[in-house]
């Protein structure tokens, strides 16, 4: 099989798709605009994705029409296209893209950096095939293996399908693909995490729907994992339970945190819902989606900081803890995401996301002493409580996605043309200053790797501005650094952001790379040379990090141009769109009042 990555990112804004749109609507198809009797249980009512319009049969003469249509509109597009990449580099460097090519010295360099990743994916990959292939855990270093699921949920496998479709690894795609079509079941008496299970799993068939150009198998598996996970949303307020068992379909609320659901885990399963319905024609993803984000809305923190948990029956925020790491992190990538999934439609979620990151700004973005670094802080004891200048690893998705929200995906000098408020340029400037914060956090090991948490300096009389602390000095090859080199490459052309990635790269493979080229492991401390291994190798290694420095290194910017794809913030890239005529926001925001808070403690 001979698979070749979507160069330009097909959107559902092409004619080709208004086309089917306009049939779907015209001809009545599949929409019904209720959620009534759609829920799992009932299944002969769930929707017949086979029936969109993709796969509808149309009259001779409308496929005639259908076909001028499409055949037009991509003409057009490609010289559109055409035409602003000769105009944007021109002015550039004032000559023509052709003129350096990719061929050039530097470009070769990169390209054979991006051939170094790509062998890593490959041990990676290698190893888990050799040694846990279709289960859920590969200890790489002791090369044994287990599931977590009775049968296997295919974390690794289908995690990482659309990265290797990226990098254009034909036999192992295939071998993957061939589990997933045959093995792979979610019809399993088993409780799993809900928003881990959207990002990875249905996040990755999606994404793997998209880039293969829509093969139906993904997308069956999709939407059956879909229906599964619905009933996590059917708490007394619609804000998801923490976990939900996939066979019997009852949602079961955290074990922990008196049966809280994180805010950021409840925040970040929208992306992926409502590509379901986009793809489906059915609203009823769509409108659980959307209601969960109504709730936090009602809840109206203060300067759009929330709390990291809230109580799926009352909808209330539960404690005052407010940070962008752990637990909190992905409920603002997903506001900004959702505002330019719809091709930026929907207002009342870049409203949100600029009251967020304005309250960043205001209140939780510091300085690190004596050097200055931009860091953004804590607030362990309410929004009014004191700083604690603790950072997690996970915050360094927060560059990436400024830039993003500055620019629209936009290279920042197409984006500066238009309307460049003072707001963007300060997004901009506090991505870039995050981006060299998150960087050092690397630079400063004996390892050259991030650990999972580090503390700044806030005392004139310290000399340096990063420590960390033995127990959070563990790495869990997590990518939201490279994420953020990736993205502001892609926005800002500085190669500084290239070089960093390569850096950190090198750094992984030092110390991280199993000498027998078997995998590459989690470390203990990144602070000990040798680093003892802690014996694991996440899914996300190979589903985002990898992916992301490939992409990094990647000199054609048309593919999975951000101004058409958003990535889940699993790296899962889907394709922006037009959410008219089938859905709308079906919500509006109410007026302000105080946060209201559950069992504050
Ligand atoms: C991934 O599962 C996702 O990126 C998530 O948003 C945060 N945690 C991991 C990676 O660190």
């Amino acid at each position: 099989m001979s698979f070749s990555v979507q160069q330009n990112a097909p959107d559902f804004s092409s004619s080709a798709r208004s086309v089917e749109e306009y049939l779907w609507t015209a001809r009545g198809a599949g929409f019904s605009g209720t959620s009534a009797g759609r829920h799992r249980g009932n299944d002969s009512d769930l929707p017949l994705y086979k029936d969109k319009p993709l796969h509808q049969s149309f009259s001779q003469r409308s496929k005639r029409a259908r076909s001028i249509w499409i055949t037009t509109g991509i003409a057009f597009g490609v010289i559109v296209y055409m035409l602003y990449r000769i105009l944007s580099s021109a002015k550039d460097a004032g000559k023509p893209s052709w003129f350096f090519g990719s061929t050039g010295r530097r470009g070769k360099i990169w390209k054979d950096r991006q051939n170094q990743v790509k062998e890593a994916f490959l041990e990676s990959w290698n190893g888990y095939e050799k040694y846990a292939f279709g289960k859920d855990i590969y200890r790489p270093v002791a090369k044994t293996s287990r599931n977590m699921a009775p049968e296997g949920m295919g974390w690794i496998i289908v995690d990482c399908l659309d990265t290797m479709m990226i990098m254009n690894l034909e036999e192992p795609l295939q071998h993957a693909r061939e589990w997933v079509a045959n093995n792979l079941t979610y019809d399993q008496d088993y409780e799993v995490n809900t928003f881990e299970t959207t990002i990875r799993m249905l996040g990755g068939l999606l994404s793997a729907h998209y880039l293969s150009g829509y093969d139906d198998m993904y997308l069956e598996k999709a939407v059956d994992l879909a229906n599964r996970l619905l009933p996590a949303f059917d708490s007394a307020t619609g804000i998801p339970y923490a976990s939900v068992n996939l066979q019997t379909g009852k949602g079961v609320p955290s074990h922990d945190d008196g049966g809280a659901s994180s805010t950021a885990e409840a925040t970040s399963l929208q992306l992926e819902f409502k590509y379901v319905s986009k793809l489906t024609g059915e609203a009823l993803y769509w409108e659980k989606a959307e209601r969960v984000i109504e709730v936090i809305d009602s809840g109206k923190a203060v300067d759009g900081l929330v709390p990291i948990f809230i109580m799926p029956e009352t909808g209330g925020f539960r404690g005052d803890q407010i940070r962008l790491g752990s637990r909190g992190d992905s409920y603002y990538e997903y506001l900004l995401k959702q505002y330019l999934q719809t091709n930026s439609k929907e207002d009342i979620y870049r409203m949100m996301y600029d009251e967020s990151m304005a309250g960043v700004k205001k209140r939780l973005m510091q300085k690190s002493m004596p050097s200055g670094l931009t860091y953004v802080a804590e607030l362990d004891h309410g929004i009014d409580g004191a700083l604690s200048p603790k950072m997690d690893h996970l915050v360094c998705f927060l560059p990436g996605n400024l830039a993003l929200g500055s620019t629209g995906g936009y290279p920042l000098h197409i984006a500066q043309r238009t309307s460049w408020t003072i707001t963007q340029a300060s997004d901009m400037k506090l991505a870039k200053d995050l981006a060299r914060t998150c960087y050092e956090m690397y630079r400063v090991t004996k390892t050259g790797i991030a650990p999972e948490i580090v503390y700044f300096n806030t005392d004139p009389k310290g000399t340096e501005d990063i420590s960390i602390k033995w127990q959070d000095s563990h790495n869990l090859q997590r990518p939201e650094t490279v994420e953020s080199l990736f993205i502001l490459w892609r926005i800002t052309k500085d190669p500084i952001y290239r070089e960093w990635g390569w850096e950190i790269f090198e750094a992984f493979r030092k110390y991280a790379r199993l000498v027998d080229g078997t995998g590459y492991t989690c470390l203990e401390s990144v602070n000990e040379v040798p680093p003892r291994p802690r014996d694991n190798m996440e899914s996300f290694w190979m589903a985002e990090t990898l992916k992301y420095l490939y992409l990094l290194f990647e000199d054609d910017d048309s593919i999975l141009p951000l101004e058409n794809v958003v990535f889940n913030t699993e790296a899962h890239p889907m394709p922006k769109f037009n959410m008219e005529p089938l859905f709308k926001t079906g919500w509006a925001r109410s007026s302000s009042q105080p946060a209201h808070v559950v069992g504050a403690q």
